[in-house]
């Protein structure tokens, strides 16, 4: 390994998810899950070779084509720092712009019941605040004016991506079973979502009603995609132009959708029977979706691309 400050094998392998130059397509599908990301790879070319790689740290890479178009299916784990490691890891080792697409659960807080989708447009962040936990006599007695949960500003899907999505999931699903809104990304599956925990003082039991305060078109739940689009969003510019010849002002096109698990108004709680056939077809909506997209990149020239 060489460089603290953005480490890498002396073959170029990156530190957590152990890939390098030529491993990862530009058009990415991104789950939390291994069995998911095996089973989108079964619609893969059988044509075009494979490419699978597992990192000590959870990260499955799986490289090939789809419809003879090169693309990777990852899987990362859960939660904000994982979905962190991912995307920067990636980015430095593939050239041209990256299409970023998350396929994941979420539990739902609005109209969407069990075994709908949400096509996630945007998305805030829901962390819990550390400092108003400290002092317990403090929380006790209302003196403190910190509040439990941190909420963040709005970040975006790339539209074009997210509506490529919206309309292959409606094509698979129907519009009834397909619903399009704002995602609150919470660094807990438990605390920062408003579940009761007996074990803890979470101080959420207002959590859900605050959510419908603050940001009322909220509909689901979930911990990863807020992190996708700030860093989207945060991605720099690349030397390139497009085909208006305008200057790529960010390298990464994100965009998000999720299966509902779990339904938070009626607390019902889904099958993974069921989860299983619904992503069946939402593996092939979302690779459409996801070839179907105008990206700008060169093909490495390593000799050891794998696409
Ligand atoms: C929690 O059960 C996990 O499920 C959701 C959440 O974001 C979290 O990662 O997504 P995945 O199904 O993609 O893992
Ligand atoms: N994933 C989450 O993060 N929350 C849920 O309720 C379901 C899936």
């Amino acid at each position: 390994m060489e460089n603290a400050n953005f480490p890498t094998s002396d073959k170029g392998r990156v530190y957590h998810v152990e890939v390098k130059r030529g491993e990862v397509a530009n058009r990415i599908i991104t789950v939390g899950d291994h069995t998911r990301a095996e089973e989108f790879a079964q619609y893969l070319d059988k044509d075009s070779p494979l490419f699978r790689l597992s990192s000590a740290r959870g990260f499955l890479t799986i490289t090939g084509k789809y419809k003879g178009v090169p693309v990777s299916i990852i899987a990362i784990g859960m939660g904000l720092p994982m979905m962190d490691f991912f995307v920067r890891e990636v980015r430095s080792v593939v050239d041209g712009q990256l299409a970023i697409i998350r396929f994941g659960t979420c539990g739902s807080i609005g109209d969407a019941r069990t075994g709908s989708i949400i096509v996630q447009n945007a998305a805030f962040a829901i962390t819990r605040n550390y400092n108003y936990f400290s002092d317990t006599e403090e929380i006790e007695s209302e003196l403190t004016d910190e509040k439990p949960y941190n909420f963040t500003k709005i970040f975006h899907a790339d539209p074009q991506l997210y509506k490529k999505i919206e309309l292959e999931l409606i094509n698979s699903f129907g519009e009834d079973n397909v619903f399009t809104g704002l995602n609150a990304t919470c660094d807990s599956f438990y605390s920062s979502q408003g579940r009761k925990d007996g074990n803890f003082r979470d101080y959420n039991s207002n959590l859900i009603s605050t959510i419908s305060d603050i940001y009322p078109e909220a509909i689901s739940l979930e911990m990863e995609a807020f992190m996708l689009f700030h860093l989207a969003k945060s991605s720099t510019s690349l030397p390139l132009k497009d085909s208006n010849n305008t200057i790529l002002k960010n390298s990464i096109k994100a965009a998000s959708a999720a299966m509902v698990v779990a339904d938070r108004v009626t607390n019902d709680f889904i099958s993974p029977v069921k989860v299983h056939d619904i992503q069946k077809v939402a593996g092939r909506a979302v690779l459409n979706a996801l070839v179907d997209f105008e990206l700008i990149y060169v093909h490495p020239d390593d000799d050891d691309c794998v696409w």
